[in-house]
């Protein structure tokens, strides 16, 4: 690491040329975390020419200050004000207020903790049935015969989609997630693989498409009770398609990795099924499906002792802040006994994941179905990352289910 002398700022800045976007950093990035942490509240990225902040405060101080950290302007590398974005700005993402308030007020209604428990019995003997099968089997892919298939069924079947082709959710994701990243290989192969289900995703935004009174029709509802207009509510449907399952994959897909890597913690649970929610809550911590996002700064302003300049990136590290020794008691540890709230895998501030109380849903539902019918998991095979420039990906987790 190098501190340049730049007299213009207080305090020297550290500059490193770590790539968050290469292959040995998404393989493994939390040692890089402690690089990055170590090395100051806020730390310059050669490559990209970019602000990093991976510390918990300066994550949250970042996170909550959307007037001056804004959205609009991408919350990928990209920056919206001088680069064409990749898909037309996502209205609630890639927005700020007053835009932004509308969308959201539109999204927190649709997916709001009291519509969550309405449709939890839905959710829930999905699981229960999913798992049935699953322990039957015996060996099975967490990633491809669990983690992929159980969001894939009751988000879509919540939103009112057809069943044909929700695969292509898992392809739209994946690029959408890449996307956030540079151009780099990771993304070039990505977009490869989304371009032939591209014109399935917007059509399936068309309100002919959609279920009547399902998550997407309820957008439609909105545009007709002249909430926003008639050509935005296809967007906020996109939003649902683009947010709501990758994320929720790979979130239930880390939680069983980090129970199966620790099986003293899936001991407990196992004692004790409604334990569930609080240790998908510690899984989100300790290895959280969304990895990073950007922001872009506002107006020339200081932050954390350094002068930052209108249109640069910033760089959040999620993942890192819930590894900061620096907010937490033994960060490294798995431990579904901690009190995980107040980690940043749901962002946090206005652009808090929306979707949170039914994330959180699934999550339970799914680690509580498990650990009701399984004593023990054995991992039979190496595991395989998928490599992805936002999302803790894992594509294969081959166990054995061992049942009570
Ligand atoms: C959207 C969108 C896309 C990806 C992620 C996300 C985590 C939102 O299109 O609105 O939130």
């Amino acid at each position: 690491m190098q501190f340049a002398q730049d007299n213009t700022q207080e305090n020297a800045i550290p500059r490193l040329d770590i790539d968050p976007f290469s292959e040995e950093f998404l393989t493994d990035p939390y040692p890089y975390h402690v690089e990055l942490r170590d090395a100051g509240p806020v730390v310059w990225l050669e490559k990209y020419g970019i602000w990093a902040v991976a510390r918990h405060e300066q994550v949250h101080a970042v996170m909550t200050d959307w007037q001056n950290f804004i959205s609009s302007a991408g919350v990928g590398l990209a920056n919206f004000r001088t680069e064409k974005p990749f898909r037309p700005p996502s209205l609630i993402l890639e927005a700020d207020p007053p835009q932004h308030t509308r969308s959201r007020a539109i999204l927190s209604r649709i997916l709001s903790p009291k519509v969550v428990m309405q449709i939890k019995a839905d959710f829930q003997k999905e699981a229960e049935t999913l798992m049935d099968k699953l322990v039957e089997q015996g060996e099975v892919d967490i990633i491809k015969d669990l983690a992929e298939v159980y969001p894939l069924k009751v988000f879509p079947d919540a939103l009112g989609l057809t069943e044909e082709g929700r695969e292509n959710l898992l392809l739209y994701g994946n690029m959408v997630f890449n996307a956030f990243g540079p151009r780099n290989k990771i993304f070039q192969d990505a977009v490869e693989r989304y371009e032939p289900v591209r014109d399935w995703i917007m059509t399936q935004c068309q309100r002919e498409n959609l279920r009547p009174n399902g998550f997407g029709d309820q957008i439609y509802q909105a545009a007709e009770g002249g909430e926003i207009t008639m050509e935005e509510a296809p967007m906020l449907v996109r939003s649902f398609l683009s947010a709501g399952v990758d994320t929720t994959v790979n979130g239930i897909g880390n939680a069983i990795h980090a129970l199966a890597e620790y099986p003293g913690e899936y001991d407990k649970l196992a004692a004790d099924p409604s334990r569930a929610r609080a240790a998908f809550e510690e899984s989100l911590r300790y290895d959280g499906a969304v990895q990073t996002f950007f922001r872009t700064v506002n107006t020339d302003l200081e932050f954390a002792g350094v002068q930052m300049r209108e249109n640069q990136k910033v760089l959040t590290f999620l993942a890192s802040a819930n590894r900061d020794p620096r907010h937490w008691e033994n960060p490294e540890v798995f431990d579904i006994d901690r009190k995980a709230t107040g980690h940043m895998a749901f962002g946090t501030g206005i652009h808090g994941c929306v979707g949170q109380a039914i994330a959180r849903m699934e999550g339970e539902l799914v680690l509580s179905a498990l650990a009701k019918r399984v004593k023990r998991i054995e991992i039979t095979g190496e595991p395989q990352r998928r490599l992805n420039n936002t999302l803790r990906s894992l594509g294969s987790l081959p166990v054995r289910l061992i049942p009570h």
